[in-house]
């Protein structure tokens, strides 16, 4: 008999992202007929150790950001290695992947072009088996909806403002279920417009990146102020129904020659800004602090954490880049109590969900992130309930590349009726 889940094509092509830069999509066809579609995403505030996504660099297409050779290469040599395999032998597939591109970070045939294919190898082989991919992917344990990290006020690298920090996000935990949650997020974030529009006038209402609000703000101070205010507006409690996150991507903004970080108009060395996170931690009750230090600082994150003494979850990201032996390292050191997940910093699923496996065991948290530049794309929301969260970060709950996450969460809600569970009922924050 036929074996449905043989690979029978793999094909590429060139779409677009939510910036309108090229990216890669695969699509991999299976002889039951199952088809798995997946698009890589793309950083702007990237960390330095990550996987290299290939780009051809030729400024007579698309400013130089075109992605034909990767493209090429999943037709040229990808397709060719792993046609007529079974697509639910993820892990030989990634490998096979890996040896091809033989380099250590994956810049010679690109982990745009590895991941997306890496991504498409898994879908199709759920919709061969007419599983859920989230299912497939975690079994009858996969039941959890992850706890979302809305990033409601954008600056950094994603927005045309002076915020140092990069992302202010808004974390619903106070509530029963995912759709409750997202309920409550919509409602702040229309009441943050209000307030915005009130205070700065119309303009500033203009979204960054990730869907959130880039008003024309300096002071980190005023930002979360604000992001207080609407909360407070909406009806509800900062200290047990909605807290807020930072994510500072601090590389952005530290100047290597001076050593020193350039922050709300003033230039701190790595000890003021220790003490910049703590007394901000306090007085705002912050949930999380995500990459507050530049990307080399184990010690100053291990600093940090040891005077936060367990009341802020202090995430690393570009410090990390989802790679187990950074991981490891910072483990040893003590710098983190959580982990952004991107698939795409790594390039496989396999080695994406090794990481959250060692993330886990050793008990830190895992967040699992989109890019800054995404698409329509979901997989990262079946990951999540996959892996039982406990948190998703993945934008504003605006942008269409942003909702089809929250959307795709909402359906998977739907779909496992009474036995989901919404990650905070479980997790103690
Ligand atoms: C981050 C991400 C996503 P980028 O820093 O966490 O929010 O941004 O994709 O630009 O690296
Ligand atoms: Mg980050």
């Amino acid at each position: 008999m036929n074996n449905p889940f043989i690979i029978r094509n793999v094909d590429a092509l060139q779409v677009l992202d939510s910036r309108g830069d090229p990216t890669v999509e695969v699509v991999i066809e299976t002889v039951g007929g199952g088809i798995g579609r997946a698009i890589a995403p793309a950083g702007a505030s990237k960390g330095r150790y990550e996987a290299v996504e290939l780009r051809d660099g030729d400024l007579s297409r698309f400013k130089g950001r075109s992605v034909l050779k990767a493209v090429s290469n999943v037709i040229n040599y990808i397709g060719p290695a792993i046609h007529g395999m079974d697509v639910r032998r993820q892990r030989e597939i990634d490998k096979i992947m890996i040896q091809l591109d033989s380099t250590l970070n994956k810049s010679r045939l690109g982990a745009n072009a590895i991941l997306a294919t890496s991504l498409a190898v898994a879908k199709a082989a759920a919709d061969t088996a007419k599983m859920p991919l989230f299912q497939y992917l975690g079994g009858i344990n996969a039941r959890t909806l992850p706890i979302p990290m809305l990033n409601i006020i954008n600056g950094g690298a994603h927005a045309g403002n002076e915020l140092a920090v990069q992302e202010f996000m808004i974390v619903p935990i106070g509530f029963d279920t995912f759709s409750d949650a997202i309920r409550v997020a919509v409602e702040i974030y229309k009441e943050l417009k209000s307030v915005l529009k009130s205070r700065y006038g119309a303009s500033a209402v203009n979204v960054g990146d990730e869907g959130g609000y880039a008003p024309p703000m300096k002071y980190v101070r005023e930002a979360i102020e604000t992001l207080r205010i609407a909360i407070k507006s909406s009806g509800y409690d900062l200290e047990k129904q909605v807290r807020i996150s930072l994510d500072a991507a601090a590389t952005q903004f530290y100047d290597e020659d001076k050593k020193a970080y350039k922050i709300d108009g003033n230039m701190l060395t790595e000890d003021k800004l220790i003490e910049y996170w703590r007394d901000l931690a306090a007085e705002y009750n912050l949930l999380s602090i995500e990459d507050p230090f530049y990307e080399e600082s184990f010690e100053a994150y291990a600093q940090l954490k040891k005077e936060l003494k367990g009341s802020v979850i202090v995430i690393g990201d570009d410090l990390i880049v989802t790679n187990v032996t950074r991981l490891l390292t910072a483990l040893k050191q003590g710098s983190v109590s959580g982990v952004i997940v991107k698939p795409n910093q790594v390039g496989t699923l396999s080695e994406t969900l090794d990481f959250i496996g060692v993330a886990k065991a050793n008990g830190i948290y895992t967040i699992i992130s989109h890019r800054s530049g995404e698409s329509e794309d979901n997989t990262i929301a079946h990951i999540a309930v996959a892996v039982n969260g406990p948190f998703i970060k993945t934008g504003a709950p605006a942008r269409g590349e942003r909702t089809a996450k929250y959307n795709e969460l909402l359906r998977i809600e739907r779909y496992l009726g009474g036995e989901a569970i919404y990650a905070s009922k479980i997790v103690s924050i």
